[in-house]
């Protein structure tokens, strides 16, 4: 029966393992495989006097990257990987691989992020890439059991609908039946309503589409956000529940994917609690000393302000009350000071990872700040109604997984964060 190459110890008399051909080394009169798994890679060594017939024939047939199947038995060999190496008494081509290959998984030819994605099946076989995603994989069902753990309902809200949440004009239209509609940006709406539903405390981990023209290393059009709610809860609340899902994530991942960190090659830490509070008149003046171009209170922080800024703070650190300007109709102003609002950002020294709130729960409060955002409440009814049946406090925040992701291991490009990227230019595979 095949097992998992990982579970073939020095140890092991005999193993069938199947996986891809890695690499192929003919000396002559021996020939060296590497075979590799999602778990691993073992040697299987070839003696060509002493191999039965059928297995030299299929070793002298096979491709690199074709699928194999392989039995036989194990030695202990202190130079080949993991220590050990399979002597293959059978050796089944299971399936064929074309070449020349269009992509190099052995990464001896270097090849560019494009060229990458478009044979990103392939490019996924490299260790170091499927590492990535063994590492998504975990924080996403860390998330899982974090919010398990703490009581929150799972939701799942639509992807097709009529407004804008955001307000912006990062919209993708959509025909729908005789009426237009949209990709939904942020499933903010949905899960303010789910408080007015009695729901408490919600998360949602799910696609939202900006139609952002820029191409950048840290934008994509279609990202995974992890969206909470929570009622009778403000700012502060959630600030303590976002630091910790991150800590908790960071851990899971120390915790369960030494190997993809160590194929990785990557320092690996876990952020300690809490992040700094940095109030966003300080990060402005942090900016305004620190950057060339001219930046003053009031102005969204640019991408040169958040790295310097975060150049200065060394760690993931919190930027609070932030004008209500420049804020969501959502975000709850201050009651002694309207100016400012009870919103944050979390950021990573590199880049925002998180925007949050607590939450205008007032439905005339509300109404007047969507007309003061230059927006027309008329198209927002659904939303605007539940608060007018008993709407409680509330405050939430949305977390971008593939910032998360790219900001924990390091990658210069958010798309290596992702299977499939969506942007500007790539819509295929
Ligand atoms: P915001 O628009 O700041 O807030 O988004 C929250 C987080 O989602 C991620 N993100 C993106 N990641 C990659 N590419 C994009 N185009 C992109 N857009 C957003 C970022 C960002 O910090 N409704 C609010 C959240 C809330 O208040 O609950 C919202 O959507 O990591």
């Amino acid at each position: 029966m095949r097992i998992p190459i990982c579970e073939v110890t020095p140890d092991s008399e005999r193993a069938e393992v199947a996986g891809w051909v890695h690499e192929v080394r003919d000396l002559g009169g021996l020939t060296f495989f590497l075979i590799r798994d999602r778990t691993g890679i073992i040697q299987v060594t070839i003696v060509k006097k002493k191999a039965p017939a059928a297995v030299l024939e299929a070793a002298k047939a096979v491709s690199r990257e074709s699928v194999v199947r392989v039995a036989g038995t194990v030695k202990a060999i202190d130079k080949a990987p993991g220590g050990r190496e399979l002597t293959p008494e059978t050796f089944e081509i299971v399936a064929p691989c074309a070449s020349p290959l269009p992509l190099d998984v052995v990464e001896k030819v270097p090849a560019d992020l494009d060229t990458r994605l478009d044979a990103r099946f392939l490019d996924v076989r490299k260790p170091r890439v499927a590492a990535v995603f063994k590492v998504r994989s975990t924080v996403t069902t860390a998330a899982y059991e974090f919010f398990t753990q703490r009581g929150f309902y799972n939701i799942t809200s639509p992807k097709i609908v009529a407004a804008a949440t955001e307000g912006g004009t990062e919209l993708f239209p959509i025909a729908y039946f005789e009426k237009e509609a949209f990709l939904n940006q942020s499933p903010q709406l949905y899960k303010q309503m789910m408080m007015a539903a009695g729901f408490e405390k919600v998360f949602e981990i799910g696609p939202i589409f900006r139609a952002e023209e820029h191409n950048t290393v840290r934008h994509l059009n279609e990202a995974t956000s992890i969206d909470i709610e929570v009622s009778f809860a403000d700012h502060n609340d959630v600030m303590k529940t976002l630091e910790d899902l991150v800590a908790f994530q960071y851990a899971a991942v120390a915790d369960r994917c030494a190997d993809a960190i160590a194929d990785l090659g990557i320092e690996f830490e876990v952020p300690k609690t809490p992040f700094p509070r940095l109030p966003y008149a300080e990060a402005i003046e942090i900016a305004a000393r620190k950057i060339e171009e001219p930046i003053a209170y009031g102005d969204d922080l640019s991408t040169p302000a958040e790295r310097a800024i975060g150049e200065e703070m060394g760690e993931h650190y919190f930027v609070v009350d932030w004008p209500s300007a420049i804020r969501p109709y959502y975000a709850m102003p201050y009651e002694n000071d309207p100016s400012i609002s009870k919103s944050f950002d979390m950021m990573h020294p590199r880049m925002e990872l998180s925007s949050g709130a607590q939450r205008v729960h007032q439905h005339d409060l509300l109404v007047r700040q969507i007309e003061a955002k230059g927006l027309n409440p008329d198209s927002f009814e659904f939303y605007l109604q539940p608060f007018a049946y008993g709407m409680p406090p509330h405050a939430g925040w949305g977390l971008g997984m593939e910032r998360l992701v790219m900001t924990m291991l390091g990658l210069q490009n958010i798309r290596e964060a992702v299977l499939f990227p969506r942007d500007r230019h790539r819509v295929v595979p």
